[in-house]
């Protein structure tokens, strides 16, 4: 074979495995899934919450911690820093409140990501667990949060070369808790392109704590929201690409050991846990093609999914919620109080339902 019918055969064959990878990337975000309507009632979009409230968690007053204005590769965002809001859901208003932040901390480069919350049991005062994207970099803040005045007191800044690339936390005591890194590269280009089209299963969850950090799991596409159950005995791990939530038992060592994998048919967010029931809520991304190439006429959906008796041997998975992009684009996140459903999204707004 001469020079040029080598190069003609290289440049086939890297034609076809691009095609092949591109094929298999479509199928993962469910590029061909139309989208349609399945709305609730007495919806209303949230005032000042229009770029991203990609993570948000309720405290059992009914406070919800809503954490906005994320920047993330490849996803439209405001130049605006980031901030956390709170919402009290018992007041019929709606009104999201900006959280006064410390003088001490680099609010310029602010860019939070998950968020969790915990409750020290001793005396019942509450931290704020904050995954921050510094120059897109990963750093976990951890915060107290003052009711009075509404503001967060800065408590630490923790870094570790394990928490490389984070997408979301679950906090287990008031300096320790479980993160998913969502990609195995930190280079910009390496995570957004290259490992996008190889679409490897290279994410894993990491346990950290002062005298510990280890990775407790491995093997996801793209691991993305974790939580816990109310009993704390169980952990929950969504992979987006993968269309699934994994269960795990935590150990005495903070060590996980898989229990099952529920199907959601869907790209699983976030995931919010019932304290009462031990419901699932996830924000899911029913076509995450129209996400990842955003096109403002054709915009993403969302999707509100609630996953029901989850450790029984026939959990339920059910549609709640669905938008054709039309109301809301992008939904990461849906949390659950007193009959309402707030749902947040990865760069757009934010709507409050009441549930049927
Ligand atoms: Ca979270
Ligand atoms: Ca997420």
């Amino acid at each position: 074979m001469g020079k040029l019918g080598f190069i003609s055969l290289l440049v086939a064959v890297l034609a076809v495995l691009f095609g092949e990878r591109v094929y298999n990337l479509r199928k993962r975000l469910l590029a061909t899934r139309e989208l349609v309507k399945n709305h609730l009632p007495n919806c209303v979009l949230l005032k000042d919450l229009e770029h991203g409230t990609e993570d948000i968690t309720i405290l059992g007053d009914g406070l919800a911690f809503i954490s906005a204005g994320l920047k993330y590769p490849g996803i439209p965002s405001s130049d605006e820093p980031g901030k956390i809001f709170v919402l009290d859901l018992k007041d019929s208003r709606m009104k999201p409140m900006e959280l006064r932040m410390p003088r001490n901390f680099d609010l310029e480069t602010f860019n939070p990501h998950g968020i969790s919350l915990y409750t020290d049991p001793s005396d019942d005062a509450v931290y704020l667990f904050v995954v921050n994207h510094p120059h897109h970099k990963s750093q976990i803040e951890v915060f107290k949060f003052v009711e009075e005045e509404l503001s967060l007191v800065h408590l630490k800044t923790i870094k570790h070369e394990l928490l490389h690339s984070v997408n979301d936390i679950v906090a287990v005591g008031v300096d320790s808790f479980y993160a998913t890194n969502d990609h195995y590269f930190e280079n910009q280009f390496l995570k957004s392109y290259v490992e996008m089209l190889l679409c490897q299963p290279w994410g894993n969850v990491v346990y950290y704590s002062p005298t510990e950090v280890k990775e407790v799991s491995q093997g996801y596409y793209f691991a993305n929201g974790i939580n816990m159950s109310p009993d704390k005995r169980h952990i929950y791990v969504a992979d987006v690409f993968d269309h699934t939530v994994h269960v795990f038992e935590r150990k005495e060592d903070n060590a996980l050991t898989r229990v099952k994998t529920v199907a959601v048919g869907s790209l699983v967010d976030n995931i919010e846990v019932d304290p009462e029931t031990g419901d699932l809520w996830v924000g899911c991304h029913p076509n995450a093609w129209k996400l990842f190439f955003f096109d403002p006429n054709d915009p993403a959906g969302s999707e509100v999914i609630r996953i029901q008796n989850i450790h029984s041997d026939k959990p339920q998975v059910t549609q709640v919620y669905e938008d054709d992009g039309h109301v809301l684009i992008g939904s990461s996140v849906a949390a659950t109080y007193g009959g309402k459903l707030l749902i947040g999204t990865v760069f757009h707004k934010a709507l409050v339902c009441d549930l049927k």
